[in-house]
Order: structure tokens, then C-alpha cells, then sequence
């Protein structure tokens, strides 16, 4: 048998990104147009900005820019969930935390896949928010045992995909033309179909319940609902998205502008309504209706927080919206705005500072001078600092923010959608239908960062 050359789990999900990414161009035009504008945007803050654009280059940090992107899909039942994430694990993406939305009143708990080590993500740290409804927090039981019905008929991956998934997993990856048939398989997955699984009346009656319920029930399989360009300036992006014919929510979600970003901010465009074709009752026939479902986000990414970092992050937050509730029609947007500007005052703003007081993660590397006098095994690391022979940056949060999370959700299903569910966070729950532990992400942050401090002093 003659050896087969395996081809990267990396190179895989950049293939898989990169077809996403043109299927979602075709079906939702208003993506191509946000892509340009992030593009504009991040071309002229670099070109504003030397500094920056070196830091970014010398951390290796600019190429993946342009790439990078997260999408959304939200799932019905516990097999699709552990199977995605063997369908994910393919292209080296691996389930990172937990976040419970019905808190937020959206009857979802979800996670994100993706890249995990320093290497992998900055080949390409294409992500997928992953949602699982559940239907354990709808109180109509009927309608639980109808929407139970439809998603155990239906089966969102195709054959080849299945078949390919176990391929992989049996023989430790795929070879080149496995893996592009591999890629195309599993875009059928997340492609739009505008032929409903159900009737109008079960839709109606599912959408009634909530709006999520009907969108994850009535289709054949989970359609991407979004992909995220990354900006540079998300400000500057929110400013001129009208002008490109978008109308963006009203606020932007996660912390305020800052001149040195925490975390992550994103804005996004209202879902638009889409011509569906839903059975005819008992005939064969269609009836047509719309749906709203899928939509356009950006985002800006800043540096991971450490634990007591994110616990001052989260305080803060809910401090601001104490002092100004964000309202859902927009109309105290900028109250809200500058609420957060100044609540978020006391959070320090120079990397110096950060990294002082422990609140963010940040990779190590040797100066051009460290690497012409490498340091001694073991020295210490904040005198290599002072001397110059060992710079910091700061790793990028690659996560999703809850709070945000449950912001872009509503703003996507209308003001009416929000609802009370008794919170009820589930992890273990969870974690049995996904079929494996969530990582934590801390410890995928910590990792990196202790990695960086140990390369400097190990360099020879
Ligand atoms: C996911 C919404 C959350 C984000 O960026 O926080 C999300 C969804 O609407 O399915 O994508
Ligand atoms: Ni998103």
C-alpha cells in the first residue's frame, strides 16, 4: 500500500473557512459588503498606525487578520451536537467553555470550537459558536414531543461526511482528496435551505414558543446564521456601515473603546427576513412564508484576561448597566455608550499597567538584541524586560462573551423575544450530549503565555 500523505488539520479548516466564507458571500450579499468595509478599515488603521502594524507583523499577527472570522449555528438534538464535535475535531477545532443563554432568556446553551494551541490559531483560528436548544425549558409538552419528532427524522450530515469523519478518525487524519471532498461534504451541512421540514401551522406554532425554537425545529439542517470579519476599529466600521446601506444595532456589545482592547466588542446587522417554502398541510404542495434568521456581525478582538481580570470586567459591566439599562429599541444608545466609558475608567489602559497588576494574558519573545545575547537558561524574566532583550504582546481573546452573546441574539430575534426561563446553567448536562469536557479556556490562555516565558529562557 503505497503512504498516503495526511494532509493538516490546519490546512483543512482553512480550506473549510474559506468555503464558508463563499457560500455565505452568495446567500447573504450584505456579508460581501461588510467584508470590504472591514477590510477599508483595518487597511487604513494600519497604514494610520506604523506601531501597531509592526507589533501585529512581529507577533505574527497581521496575516491572519484578513482570515479571520467566527460563524454560528445552533443545533437540535444531543447526536448533532456529538457529532459535530467529531465533524470540528477534522479541522482541529476543539470545544472551549460553556455558556448558558437562558439566563438571558434564550433557550440555548452553547459552546465554541476551536484551535486551541498558540501555533494552530495563528495559522487560522476560524471558530463556530455552537448552540443546543432546549427543549427541556418549553413548558407547552405537546409542542416538546412535536419538535422532539421532527428532529429525530432528520439527519444534517451527508453519508460521505459520516463516512469521512470515521476515516479520519480511524486512520489519524485524511489525505488530500479525501480532505476536499471532506470540505465539501460538510458545507452541506451548514448551507441554507429555503424548503421548510414542516408545515406553516407547526412552524407558526413552534415560532409562537420562541423564535430560536422555530428556526433550529423547521429546517432540514443548522444554517449558518453568521460569519464575523475581525476589524481593527469597530467604531470606525459602526460609523460607516450606513453609509454602505447597513443599519447596525444600536450598541456596540462588550467593553468600551479603549486604546489598549480588552477582550471583545461586536455590532451587528439585523437579520433579514427570507422567502421560505413550508409543506401544504397533508399534500405535497408549498406555501410560501418568510423567515429571519441569518444576519452580519463584526467584531474587535482584544487581549485575554486572566481571571481577576475578567472578574473586574464583569463588574464593571454590570455596574454600567445598572446605571443605564440598555433599552431594546435602541433610543438611550448613547447614554448607554458613555455610561460605559466612564464606568470602565478605573480598568487600566497601557499594557504596562495590565500586565503589572495581573489582569491579562501576554506572550514573551526575544528582542532582536535578546536573540543576538540569548538569555541564560532560568534568568529572570522581568529583568530581561528592563534590559530589553524580552518584549511582551498580548494574546488575543478567542472566546465569546456571554453578556454579548445574549445582546446579538436578541437584537437578531426581535424585542418580543426575549423571555423568562429560570436560569438553569447545565454544563454536565451538556457536556454528556456533547460526548467530552468543555476545555477551559484560562487554562488554554495560561498555557500559551507560560509556553512564550519558557522559550525565551530556554533560547540558545
Ligand atoms: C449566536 C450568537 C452569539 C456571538 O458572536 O456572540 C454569537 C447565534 O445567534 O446563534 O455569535
Ligand atoms: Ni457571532
Amino acid at each position: 500500500m503505497s503512504v498516503q500523505t495526511i494532509t493538516s488539520a490546519d490546512a483543512i479548516r482553512t480550506l473549510f473557512s474559506t468555503a464558508m466564507s463563499e457560500m455565505y458571500r452568495t446567500e447573504v450579499p450584505a456579508y460581501q459588503t461588510l467584508v470590504e468595509l472591514v477590510e477599508e478599515v483595518n487597511a487604513a488603521v494600519l497604514a494610520a498606525d506604523p506601531t501597531e502594524r509592526h507589533r501585529l507583523e512581529s507577533a505574527g499577527g497581521l496575516a491572519r487578520i484578513t482570515e479571520e472570522r467566527h460563524g454560528a449555528i445552533r443545533l437540535g438534538t444531543a447526536e448533532e451536537l456529538s457529532t459535530m464535535r467529531r465533524l470540528f475535531a477534522v479541522m482541529g477545532m476543539y470545544p472551549v467553555g460553556y455558556y448558558d443563554l437562558s439566563e438571558a432568556g434564550v433557550p440555548v446553551h452553547s459552546t465554541a470550537f476551536r484551535p486551541v494551541d498558540g501555533e494552530a490559531l495563528s495559522r487560522n483560528p476560524f471558530r463556530v459558536f455552537t448552540s443546543l436548544l432546549r427543549l427541556d425549558l418549553i413548558a407547552d409538552a405537546d409542542l416538546r414531543r412535536e419538535a422532539e419528532q421532527v428532529l429525530a427524522g432528520r439527519s444534517i450530515f451527508t453519508p460521505g461526511c459520516l463516512a469521512l469523519i470515521e476515516k479520519a478518525e480511524a486512520e489519524g487524519g485524511l489525505d488530500e482528496e479525501d480532505a476536499d471532498r471532506f470540505v465539501a461534504d460538510a458545507l452541506e451541512t451548514f448551507r441554507w435551505h429555503s424548503r421548510a421540514n414542516v408545515p406553516l401551522d407547526l412552524y407558526n406554532r413552534l415560532h409562537d414558543a420562541h423564535r430560536l425554537i422555530a428556526d433550529v425545529v423547521s429546517f432540514k439542517g443548522p444554517h449558518i446564521n453568521h460569519l464575523t470579519p475581525r476589524t481593527l476599529d469597530i467604531d470606525a466600521v459602526q460609523r460607516l456601515m450606513p453609509e454602505k446601506g447597513i443599519a447596525p444595532k444600536a450598541v456596540v456589545e462588550g467593553p468600551p473603546t479603549r486604546r489598549c482592547p480588552i477582550l471583545l466588542r461586536q455590532t451587528s446587522f439585523k437579520a433579514l427576513s427570507e422567502p421560505v417554502d413550508f409543506r401544504d398541510g397533508d399534500g405535497d404542495g408549498w406555501r410560501s412564508g418568510v423567515h429571519t434568521a441569518r444576519f452580519g456581525e463584526i467584531e474587535q478582538r482584544g487581549i485575554a484576561l486572566t481571571p481577576k481580570g475578567r472578574a473586574l470586567y464583569d463588574t464593571l459591566l454590570q455596574d454600567s448597566r445598572r446605571l443605564v439599562a440598555p433599552a431594546a429599541d435602541g433610543s438611550n444608545a448613547a447614554q448607554y455608550m458613555a455610561a460605559l466609558q466612564e464606568v470602565f475608567a478605573p480598568f487600566p489602559d497601557s499594557w504596562d499597567e495590565i500586565r503589572r497588576q495581573g489582569l491579562g494574558y501576554f506572550a514573551y519573545s526575544l528582542t532582536e538584541a535578546g536573540r543576538s545575547n540569548p538569555p541564560a537558561p532560568g534568568a529572570d524574566l522581568e529583568t530581561l524586560i528592563e534590559t530589553g532583550l524580552v518584549r511582551f504582546d498580548p494574546v488575543v481573546y478567542e472566546d465569546f462573551l456571554p453578556v454579548s452573546a445574549a445582546g446579538i441574539f436578541q437584537s437578531n430575534l426581535g424585542d418580543e423575544a426575549k423571555q423568562d426561563f429560570t436560569a438553569s446553567p447545565n454544563q454536565q448536562r451538556f457536556e454528556s450530549d456533547l460526548g467530552a469536557p468543555v476545555l477551559n479556556p484560562f487554562d488554554l490562555y495560561a498555557e500559551i503565555e507560560r509556553a512564550s516565558i519558557a522559550a525565551c529562557v530556554a533560547a540558545k
